[in-house]
């Protein structure tokens, strides 16, 4: 019987890094389930950030980037052999029950996430990184639009006029309207991350009779990410 396993043995390819995309299933009826905030929710937002720390943690994730209810981790360490459906299924698997461990509520269904893997090499990180960032802020554009339609019109009048606008349409429409999306919080426009900080310590080395330089660091939930660039990739040590 093991023979009829056909996807068992698929596997990332050698010396590839990779980047695991996971995406909360259904999530717009768990919003409404939960009663989320619209268009953001600070409740379900730092959830998503513990469970972002869980599979730092967890998975020794070199960085991990969530918006809405996705949320990538870029693993230069890959687990499992490299086995597909044994990453794809343990890291979807924890981030749903981390998800609900760290969340007080009720549920109506059990939560679940779906997972994708992404063989990447350096050049892509970046890329990769950019492309989801500049999704996080057509997001918040467009659910900062709908909600403001839906709260003058009916619900399809606003879904009609939003699909006849363009993403600086809707910001222009939005500020003469009073709402300014430059001066709302980082983590809506830009999303948020996890990584390692490093922190320079010099402490005295008695053996040696001199002052000694070295790095500590610790795990961090950044919710005031800068837009991606190289330079930012290369201080938090995710590139060279
Ligand atoms: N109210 C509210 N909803 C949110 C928030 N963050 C995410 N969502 C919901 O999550 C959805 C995520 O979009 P999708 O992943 O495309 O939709 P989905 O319902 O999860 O569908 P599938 O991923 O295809 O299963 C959004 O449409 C919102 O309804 C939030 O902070 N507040
Ligand atoms: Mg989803």
């Amino acid at each position: 019987m093991k023979d009829y396993e056909v996807y068992s043995s698929l596997k990332v390819p050698k010396n590839s890094k990779i980047i695991v995309r996971l995406d909360g299933r259904s999530f717009h009826q768990l919003a409404n389930d939960l009663e989320l905030e619209k268009p953001y929710d600070e409740t379900f937002y730092t959830v998503l950030s513990e469970v972002c720390k869980d599979l730092f943690n967890e998975f020794s994730a070199d960085f991990v980037y969530a918006f809405s209810d996705e949320i990538s981790l870029l693993l230069y360490k890959i687990p499992f052999d490299g086995r597909i459906e044994k990453i794809n299924s343990v890291i979807a698997s924890f981030a749903a029950s981390s998800f609900v461990m760290h969340y007080d509520a009720q549920f109506k269904k059990p939560p679940a996430f779906d997972s994708r893997i992404i063989p990447v090499n350096d050049d892509d990180i970046l890329k990769y990184f950019r492309w989801r960032q500049d999704e996080s802020w057509r997001n918040c554009v467009n659910s900062h639009g709908i909600s403001y339609l839906k709260s003058k019109y009916s619900n399809n009048e606003a879904n009609d006029k939003i699909n006849g606008m363009k993403l600086n349409e809707i910001h222009e429409f939005l500020f003469q309207n009073g709402i300014n999306l430059n001066d709302i919080e980082t983590y809506k426009k830009r999303g948020i991350a996890v990584y390692r900080k490093y922190k320079q310590v010099t402490g005295f080395n008695k053996k040696e009779n001199k002052n000694q330089t070295s790095y500590r660091s610790h795990v961090y939930i950044d919710w005031e990410i800068p837009i991606f660039s190289e330079d930012f990739f290369k201080e938090i040590r995710v590139i060279k």
